[in-house]
């Protein structure tokens, strides 16, 4: 990966991208989302629609699913595209600098109106902190989420 690159969407997709913050923040002003703490209380940052970036990258009409890595623990998560299409946002930025790690940066996906941990495809465990890679796949790709609340509490546990 170049060193200024942050994000890459591939798979199934007619045009692959590799953004850097620049990049991502050069999408039209429409696409942009400002303060996330508007809708999610206590998260803090700006980002774009990930439907910005679909409609770029071009998914092929046979990409059902779209799934999220974070390489830097080795998190992922797989979820329907229709689902998550008009749903994502990929926040990148805090008054124009990279969200710390803290946040969950420099990129962390955020869901709109997620569900409660394990309830729904679109859950809160699907806000997937250090997002590097966006893949879109044909079939279900990998999902490493907690499938129930003791490997829930487990997650969290390590994480504090
Ligand atoms: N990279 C990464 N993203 C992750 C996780 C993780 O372990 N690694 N945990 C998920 C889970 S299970 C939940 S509930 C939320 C918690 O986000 P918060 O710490 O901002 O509340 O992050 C999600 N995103
Ligand atoms: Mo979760």
């Amino acid at each position: 990966m170049e060193p200024n690159v942050l994000l890459r969407v591939d798979g199934a997709v007619e045009k692959p991208l590799s953004l850097s913050m620049d990049d991502l923040s050069r999408f039209p002003g429409e696409s942009q989302v400002s303060d996330v703490s508007r809708f999610h209380p206590g998260r803090k940052g700006s980002g774009v629609e990930l439907e910005a970036l679909l409609a770029v990258a071009v998914p092929d009409a046979n990409a059902n699913y779209l799934t999220l890595h974070a390489g830097r623990d080795d998190f992922h998560v797989s979820i329907p595209l229709a689902a998550v299409r008009f749903e994502g946002i990929v926040v990148y930025h805090i008054d124009g600098k990279p969200l710390g790690n803290e946040q969950g940066g420099p990129i962390r996906f955020l869901i709109r109106d997620p569900a409660a941990c394990h309830t729904d495809e679109l859950d809160d465990c699907a806000n997937v902190k250090y997002l590097d890679r966006i893949e879109l796949t044909v079939r279900k790709g990998r999902d490493t989420r907690p499938a129930d609340e003791a490997a829930h509490s487990a997650l969290h546990e390590g994480q504090s």
